[in-house]
């Protein structure tokens, strides 16, 4: 399968972080794709990316001092997640998985799913990424999770967080919002748009945000500065409720390839006190999909 036109591959050799990570860190958002003669990427996609299976996925893991991975299913892979089973199966204790499912979906279907490690299912609003999905699909969905107990993630742009929100209402379970709602980096940290998405928080206990993606945010580039504030403030403002992930391998970016270990080292800024980072990279994930 050859990737889409101008698709940018993930760095080929990060460097080492100069942030050493708390024994026990979890990578909470990264992705496995392919490899395509084994997990062929879906009919529907909307783009093909490079080949990034579970090896090198783990490989970085430990070249970045990490210790867990939580992979969620990207779109390329569709409602197929073997590639994510089969990543989970071989990680064993060391990952779990957020799914992307269909209302159609069985119960054994589920828990076979639940049984190698997946925690939650993703829930995909970035309109060139998926084609839209009915609110009752959703709602099924959200039904048919809840003997396992998992949790739903959702990714979507801020301009579209209004639409959404009585839909999230409706959702009465934990709620990770991918990339702090991915704000607009040029209106700054003050703007009315991410006061929103933290009231969203302040009123719903219930909903989660990872503080990834600040090579997606940025207007500057790396190191990142201009994305700084914004997961600051929700580190500082909501300690027990934020995740952090590389979103390695990084699909779809145009401006720029990551390089991993620049994006470890941006966690100290992030998350000041050791205090802090320790919730974030250990206590919060573990917490949300290891103990249960
Ligand atoms: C991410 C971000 C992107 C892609 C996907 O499911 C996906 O294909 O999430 C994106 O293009 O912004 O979290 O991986």
């Amino acid at each position: 399968m050859t990737m889409s036109e101008g698709y940018l591959p993930f760095h080929p050799s990060p460097k080492k972080p100069d942030y050493t990570a708390p024994d026990g860190a979890v990578d909470a958002h990264c992705h496995v794709f392919g490899p395509a003669d084994q997990f062929p990427y879906a009919p529907e996609r909307k783009y093909t990316p490079c080949d990034a299976g579970k090896d090198q996925l783990f490989a970085l893991r430990d070249h970045l001092g990490f210790s867990r991975n939580v992979i969620v299913q990207a779109s390329c892979h569709g409602k197929n997640n073997n590639a994510l089973v089969d990543a989970l199966l071989t990680a064993g204790d060391k990952a779990r998985g957020i799914a992307f499912v269909g209302k159609e979906v069985t119960q054994e279907e589920l828990k076979k799913m639940d049984d190698a490690g997946v925690r939650g299912v993703r829930f995909n609003f970035v309109k060139r990424l998926v084609d839209t999905t009915p609110w009752e699909d959703f709602l099924e969905i959200a039904e048919k999770i809840k003997p396992f107990g998992w949790h739903i993630v959702v990714y979507f742009e801020a301009p579209d967080l209004d639409e959404l929100k009585p839909l999230l209402a409706k959702f009465d379970t934990t709620i990770v919002v991918d990339h702090m709602g991915r704000p607009d980096a040029s209106k700054g940290v003050d703007s009315a748009e991410f006061a929103d998405f933290i009231k969203l928080m302040a009123d719903n206990p219930n909903i989660w945000t990872k503080v990834s993606c600040p090579e997606r945010l940025t207007i500057e580039g790396p190191p990142y500065a201009d994305v700084i504030p914004f997961a600051r403030k929700l580190v500082e403002t909501f300690p027990e409720r934020v995740l952090w992930g590389t979103d390695w391998p990084h699909p779809n970016m145009s401006s720029h390839v990551p390089d991993d270990g620049q994006l470890v080292d941006v966690i100290p800024h992030i998350a000041p006190s050791q205090k802090l980072q320790q919730k974030l990279l250990i206590d919060n994930p573990m917490r949300l999909y290891w103990e249960r």
